[in-house]
């Protein structure tokens, strides 16, 4: 069955957690960022993944992130990471996704334990199975430690139970290989800074941590790719990649974070092990950030 562009075709913004004072879930705040980001015209949220330092919440926490973000974006596109490499809590996660009406589920590869590639397709089999709701394989090699290629790629593709895939990785030809293989399949692009790599290499849409705060920019960036409009995309991804250049040089969750407060949202800091920006970060910010980006209303 051909993809559901309207459904699942376009920007989808992986969304920062906002953690108040006492250090607990900001659910004022996280409702905001939703309104803000839905006003710059995203599709849906990627729902504690990376970004939203999945690893660094309990499951009981991630449970409230998804509910909070179901009640404010009924009508989004919504898709919860569950990833963990304790089974028994990602199982969870997603018969919690199931219950809140998720479109998809999506995880990391169990990491840590160098698992073979056999266990890790079983435990997306069993994830997929438990949650009954279709998987979104997320490759990000670069953290997982986990390397796929066509081959493997395929055992996933090439089943029902699988959406396709969020591919967070650098190897167009791969993404190409997969896209050309599994066309009814989706494939999201990763890397922000790659955006207009990934769509004109055959993504179907994009999901990042960037588009929390300029969401606005690769909104224009799809559109213009879907019209064949390469050039003036092409502009736009080179604006937006200046300010990416920032973020990466000063830690792109904590640096995300800080944007969002100077833009008048209270995001509060990433948790611990994350260390704090420095008062320069923050003026580095302050200027060559700020200026480039949208207000909220
Ligand atoms: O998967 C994000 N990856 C990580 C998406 O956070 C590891 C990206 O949106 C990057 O944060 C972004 C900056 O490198 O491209």
């Amino acid at each position: 069955m051909a993809i559901d562009t309207k459904k699942f075709g376009g920007i989808f913004t992986a969304l920062l957690t906002p953690f108040d004072s006492n250090n607990k879930i900001n659910a004022k705040e996280l409702e905001k960022l939703v309104k803000f980001n839905l006003d710059m015209g995203v599709k849906g949220f990627y729902v504690c993944g990376s970004t939203g330092e999945a690893f660094l919440l309990s499951t009981d926490e991630r449970k409230y992130v998804m509910e909070i973000v179901k009640d404010c974006a009924p009508e989004a596109t919504l898709i919860a990471h569950i990833g963990s490499v304790n089974e028994a809590d990602a199982t969870e996660l997603g018969k919690h996704a199931k219950r809140l009406s998720y479109d998809l589920v999506s995880s990391v590869a169990p990491y840590y334990y160098n698992f073979s590639f056999n266990e890790i397709k079983n435990y997306y089999y069993r994830l997929a199975d438990a949650s009954e709701l279709q998987m979104l394989v997320y490759h990000i090699p670069a953290f997982s430690g986990v390397k796929m290629g066509i081959k493997e790629m395929s055992e996933f593709l090439s089943d029902d139970r699988f959406a396709g895939i969020k591919y967070t990785s650098n190897d167009f030809f791969t993404m190409e290989q997969c896209k050309t293989a599994f066309p009814d399949k989706i494939i999201y692009n990763g890397y922000d800074e790659m955006c207009l790599a990934g769509l004109s290499m055959g993504a179907d849409g994009a999901i990042g941590s960037t588009y929390n705060f300029m969401a606005d920019k690769f909104v224009k960036i799809y559109n213009l790719m879907q019209n064949g409009e390469i050039e003036a995309a092409k502009a736009i991804q080179k604006e937006a990649n200046k300010l990416i250049t920032v973020l990466i040089k000063n830690g792109v969750m904590q640096s995300e974070k800080e944007v969002l407060n100077q833009l008048g949202f209270d995001f509060g800091i990433c948790r611990k092990p994350f260390g704090e920006l420095t008062e320069e970060q923050k003026d580095m910010i302050k200027k060559e950030i700020i200026p480039y980006t949208s207000k909220i209303n």
